[in-house]
């Protein structure tokens, strides 16, 4: 008789860790899995809930049709050797708070976080997603020890994509056919750059009046608000989560990527030790360059100012460490 049976597998593909198995996390999960990108380790403290929302997204696959293995745990080791670490945990806003307001809390979290993680995936490039983005990233970056390019925060991606939807609303086009250019921290002093926005190669500023289209960028810089003020449980996820499965795809596949999120800056834009949001390539080695754009006098002071403000929180965040690690 024919032996019927397999043994397992003894090689894997491309991993991607995801430490936080809230809305983001998962729904990130859902995505990397069903566009067969890499197989998933979710992460949580909170216990079974990474391993039943593992469960239930490997229970899809026959549906689905696709082989990527999701596992949920709440142990690093099981995260031991990934390609990529994608960092959700802390808490989302609730409605009447600012990304701000919630860097005591994440920050703690976030450092935590990092630091388990590349304990047991030293290799691995780092994309973070908590908020407030740009000091988070900052942070965990420091608790890293990697170098600076393998740090990234994702949230050009999505302030640009909500800009290229609102554009798209607004003229009655195809989103497909909208690239949008989103500057600066992912806060109310983001940056939004319609001179190099366009539809179908053409600049919006050459389709729209000024009033049209600076409704639209206080729109885009409002995005996340709009969303926590009408959910009132929480914050999006949907449009963040797809965002990131775009980065975390630009990487393992060295697809050379332009977009635009918050890198390292050693000098570009007159800036240096800090994150923020600037058009970089994207590939296999993670922010592989970044790109210096000419700004007009009002995109510098604009930029300039979102800068300022992320310095700014990020000495107040390495106080709040500093002084919780004292008491
Ligand atoms: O553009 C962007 N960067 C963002 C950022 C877009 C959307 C959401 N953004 C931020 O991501 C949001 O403001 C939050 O700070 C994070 C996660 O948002 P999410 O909506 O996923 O929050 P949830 O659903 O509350 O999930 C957070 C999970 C939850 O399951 C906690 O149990 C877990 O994080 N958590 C932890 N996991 C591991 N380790 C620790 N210490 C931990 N603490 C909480």
């Amino acid at each position: 008789m024919t032996s019927t049976s397999f043994s397992p597998p003894t090689c894997s593909g491309p991993r991607v860790a995801v430490i936080g198995a809230g809305r983001v996390g998962s729904t990130l999960a859902q995505r990397i899995a069903e566009k067969n990108i890499a197989d998933v380790v979710l992460l949580d403290i909170l216990a079974g809930m990474p391993q039943g929302i593992a469960l239930d997204l490997m229970e899809a696959r026959g549906v689905e049709r696709h082989d990527r293995q999701i596992t949920g745990t709440n142990d690093y080791k099981d995260t031991a050797g990934c390609d990529i670490v994608v960092i959700t945990a802390g808490l989302p806003r609730k409605p009447g708070m600012s990304r701000d307001d919630l860097i005591k809390t994440n920050a703690k979290i976030v450092v935590e976080a990092t630091k388990n993680a590349v304990a047991n995936s030293p290799d691995a490039i780092f994309i973070v997603v908590t908020n407030p983005l740009d000091v988070m990233t900052f942070l965990a970056w420091q608790a890293s020890g990697l170098p600076g390019r393998r740090v990234i925060g994702m949230a050009g991606v999505l302030d640009s994509a909500r800009f290229q939807t609102f554009i798209a609303m607004e003229l009655g086009l195809s989103v497909q056919d909208i690239n949008a250019l989103v500057l600066g921290d992912h806060g109310k002093l983001m940056v939004p750059v319609p001179r190099y926005c366009t539809v179908g190669g053409i600049p919006i500023t050459d389709l729209m009046d000024a009033a049209t289209i600076e409704r639209l960028v206080e729109r885009t810089r409002n995005g996340g608000t709009e969303i926590v003020e009408l959910m009132q449980t929480g914050s999006a996820y949907f449009a963040p989560a797809s965002s990131v499965a775009l980065m975390v795809e630009a990487i393992l596949l060295n697809q050379s990527r332009l977009v635009t999120a918050a890198a390292y800056l050693e000098g570009e834009y007159g800036l240096r030790d800090l994150f923020l949001g600037v058009p970089c390539r994207l590939g296999c080695r993670g922010v592989e360059k970044v790109l210096e754009l000419p700004l007009t006098e009002n995109e510098q002071t604009a930029f300039k100012a979102s800068a300022e403000s992320v310095r700014q929180n990020i000495d107040r965040a390495k106080e709040l460490i500093a002084s919780a690690s004292e008491s």
